[in-house]
This record gives C-alpha cells, structure tokens and sequence, in this order.
C-alpha cells in the first residue's frame, strides 16, 4: 500500500569541511534553524552528526545529549543519531552515542569501502548496536550501503529479534564510491529483496552525489521514502553548489507531492516507524 512520504534530512554529515561548504550546518544554532525550516517544509526524521568548536566531527556525550534536548525542545522532529560517526571514530565512542537517548539511531549493516577509506561494521558490533537500541526503546534504522547488508539484517533478525517495536525500517544509502550504485535498477533489486525481511518493512532511499535524482524518483515510484541533506548532497545541480538544506527538502517535498505521496507529518512518521 502506498503512503505519505517520510522526509528524513540530513543536514550536516561527518565529510564534508564547513570551509569548503559554508552552508553546511556545524554549530548547534545552525542546526537549529536548519532543523526547524526542515520541519517547516515537510521533513520528519532529523539525521543527525554534530561538529566540535572547530568544525570537526565530535562524537562528544555532553554536545549529543545537548543537541537531542534542544531538537527535541525546538521541534517536533523524530531524533536519529548517527552511531556511524566518521570512519575514524572507534567503535566505544559509536555506541556510546546510544547514551545520549535519541529516538532512532543509525545501524550500518555491514562493511563498505568507503572512497578511500573503509567505513568498518564489524558482525559484533552490528550485534552489539542491535541489541543496546532494543534494551534502550531506541529504533534502529539500518543503513544498507550494499545488497549484501540485506542478508545481514536478515540474519541479524534472524538470531537477535525484532528491533524495538517491532518495526523494520531501512535506508539505502546509494551511489557511495566503492558501495551500490545509486540506479533505479539497483534500487529496485534492493526493494525485492525486502520481502526476506518481515512483513511491513519500509525502506528510505538516499543518493549521494550525483545520483539523487535518480534515488529520490526511483524511492517515489516503488514506494520508498526519501532521505535528503547536504550529508549526502553539496552539488544542486552541475556547477552549482546546495545553498542549504531547506532547498533539498523543498525539492524533495515537491517531487513527492508530484508522486501524489505528500510528506508525512512528525505525528505520521512517528504512528509509521513506532506503531
Ligand atoms: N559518515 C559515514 C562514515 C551513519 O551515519 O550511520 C557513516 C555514516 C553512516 O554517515
Ligand atoms: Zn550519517
């Protein structure tokens, strides 16, 4: 059945440099405004990787706990932590990140190189994670950067259970250079192979760079939802740099009213993952 889509952004990413992009979201004020303009145009779920007083990406307890209040004080937004971090931060300092509380955090199901770095998710950890979100009443969503990672929440299911709530929500996380193409044949060979996972699975689809067009029409068109930001996106169009968040929500808003699959609300998304 097809609903409303779930907007989820992500304003802020662990990658790119606040100098090379200086529209990108590092202090908490910055996130602030941008997650209440988000919620303003449609967006439900905040994906969220925070940055230290120079800009750099923190995994700090005290700024996590701060930022989870203060969204949570500011909007009505459903909180995602990233426990993915940057790809140096260590394994301790990513679960850690479940201390903070939020709502949902991420849960990469696997290994994926990662440009020029490996962005590492050990079968332990990914158990460990799983299981401290189901003790926490955090839900996970499983970030699927290659196909192989479905086999592994299928197996992860398999011998850990159902997440928190019981409801299965994953993010394909496209077009990463040594990951899955962000195509729409790709997509939807992806989307098949979540009838292995349990009945009422909803998938978001993200593409990085240039694929998220292609991503966001393919995700519309088979059902999916969408996650948008300038984690993932700092090019609009060829040659012309994103100028905010707000204008990638605003694109992918309009795109999914198009698809007669208007945003679902903050109430929507939550009666969606939590029900
Ligand atoms: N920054 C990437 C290495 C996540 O948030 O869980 C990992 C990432 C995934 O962004
Ligand atoms: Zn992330």
């Amino acid at each position: 059945m097809t609903t409303g889509t779930l907007i989820t952004v992500a304003p802020t990413g662990a990658e790119s440099a606040k100098e090379q992009v200086p529209a990108l979201p590092v202090t908490l004020d910055e996130l602030l405004l941008t997650a209440k303009e988000c919620e303003a145009l449609g967006a439900s779920v905040i994906h969220v990787h925070i940055r230290d007083d120079q800009a750099r990406p923190t995994l700090d307890q005290g700024r996590l706990r701060e930022t989870v209040a203060a969204l949570r004080e500011s909007t009505d937004l459903i909180v995602q932590l990233s426990s993915g971090g940057a790809v140096t931060d260590p394994e301790a300092d990513r679960l850690a990140v479940l201390d903070a509380a939020p709502d949902m955090a991420s849960c990469t199901m696997g290994t994926v190189n990662f440009g020029d770095d490996v962005f590492l998710n050990r079968w332990e950890f990914i158990v460990d994670l799983h299981t401290r979100m189901q003790e926490r009443s955090i839900l996970p969503e499983y970030e699927i950067f290659d196909l192989g990672h479905l086999t592994a929440l299928q197996r992860l299911l398999d011998r850990h259970g159902l997440p928190y709530g019981g409801h299965v929500h994953v993010d394909f996380v496209m077009g990463v250079p040594g990951g899955m193409p962000g195509t729409t044949a790709t997509l939807v060979a992806a989307q098949q192979m979540l009838r292995d996972l349990p009945a009422g699975t909803t998938f978001s689809a993200t593409g990085v760079g240039r694929s998220t067009i292609a991503v966001l029409l393919a995700s519309l068109s088979t059902g999916g939802h969408l996650r948008v930001g300038m984690e993932d996106t700092v090019t609009y169009t060829k040659g012309r740099p994103v100028e905010s968040n707000m204008q990638l929500v605003a694109r992918a808003v309009g795109f999914a009213q198009l698809a007669q699959r208007p945003p679902l609300t903050t109430t929507e998304a939550r009666q969606l993952l939590f029900r």
